[in-house]
């Protein structure tokens, strides 16, 4: 049994930080992203029945450690729900230039429960699969969908899932500027942990953002990009202050980071139609519409004419491409 799946990145307007449960991966809070049409992952699962273990390679190296251990946890538990004991050769390729400095473990995980269903012949429905992406890495669950999604916190493995909204505006564009980081950031898990056990504005954060995801639910159902572009931003730094007040202090963004935020307000004041986002490191990313890009872009390479930039639309959801016949 053999499948090959498809899955797109995504950048969150309304930010995950955090989770309840560490071992299911229940977030916080809620969390809205826009699914990218750049940079696909796909992942070929491939029950071997010879094998005594997992096994699996991402752009051709074998992963080992915890990151084999993220894979294998995952197969195992669709294992048990296919009632399947067969080990598998999982084989994962990125397109993201990993100078990009975007995130592959969300395309990564939806593209591996996509193809792990279809090898072990699992039909579940697209909110069964988001439920497996999640326990892969929580970005991933939103990955499952395309345009712009949204995962409902819940608070069991049943009621924690994501689902696609419906977006009634102007066409989406997201612009990603890269910023250098100079120092390896500390990874998402490690700081969303650190943040949780040690951040006193944790509450804070939780109850806010919370209200956030149904304020822009209601901004996607009016298609109204500047209540949602506005809450991309307020929510961006409502996370990025619960991280600071982390101890040690997690600070991501570099003072390259906020001049970015100030030039998008700039462009703002002149009518453009741009809000700036960021996650777990320094890189910008520009909120805007199709008609507005191309004036996002200019503004970005007069000012900042050091930085590379790539521009996304939004993106499908994650497709099995080949197999999943038995
Ligand atoms: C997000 N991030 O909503 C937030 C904003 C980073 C900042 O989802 O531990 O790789 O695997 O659940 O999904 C990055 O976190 O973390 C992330 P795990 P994940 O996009």
């Amino acid at each position: 049994m053999k499948a090959t799946a498809v899955a797109q990145p995504n950048i969150a307007l309304i930010k995950y930080w955090g989770k309840q449960d560490d071992a299911l991966i229940i977030p916080v809070t809620g969390s809205i992203s826009m699914t990218l049409d750049v940079y696909p992952t796909t992942t070929t699962v491939e029950l071997l029945a010879e094998a005594d273990k997992d096994s699996a390679t991402l752009d051709g190296e074998e992963l080992r450690g915890v990151e084999r251990e993220r894979v294998t946890g995952l197969l195992t538990h669709i294992r048990t729900l296919a009632g399947i004991s067969t080990f598998a050769r999982v084989t994962s390729t990125n397109t993201v230039p990993t100078a990009a400095g975007l995130a592959s473990s969300a395309s990564g995980f939806a593209a591996l429960a996509t193809a792990a269903c279809a090898a072990y012949g699992l039909d579940l429905t697209p909110r069964g699969v988001s439920r497996l992406a999640r326990r892969g890495s929580g970005s991933a669950s939103r990955s499952v969908f395309g345009g712009v999604v949204r995962w409902n916190r819940g608070g069991s493995d049943e009621s924690s899932f994501a689902e696609p909204l419906t977006w009634n505006g102007p066409e989406l564009r997201m612009i990603i500027a890269r910023v250098s980081a100079g120092r390896k950031a500390v990874s998402s898990r490690r700081g969303m942990e650190q943040t949780i056990a040690t951040s006193p504005f944790v509450d804070g954060w939780v109850r806010s953002n919370e209200a956030l995801v149904d304020r822009a639910s209601e901004a996607v159902a009016r298609g109204d990009v500047t209540a949602l572009g506005e809450l991309t931003e307020l929510s961006t730094l409502r996370m990025h202050a619960t991280m600071l007040g982390a101890e040690p202090p997690l600070r991501y963004l570099t003072g390259e980071s906020f001049a970015l935020f100030d030039a998008v307000g700039a462009m703002r004041d002149d009518g453009i139609v741009a809000y700036a986002t960021a996650d777990a490191g320094p890189n910008v990313k520009i909120l805007t519409t199709a008609q507005h890009a191309p004036k996002v872009r200019a503004r970005l390479a007069t000012t900042f004419p050091h930085l590379k930039t790539i521009e996304s639309g939004m993106g499908g959801a994650a497709r099995l491409v080949s197999g999943g016949d038995r």
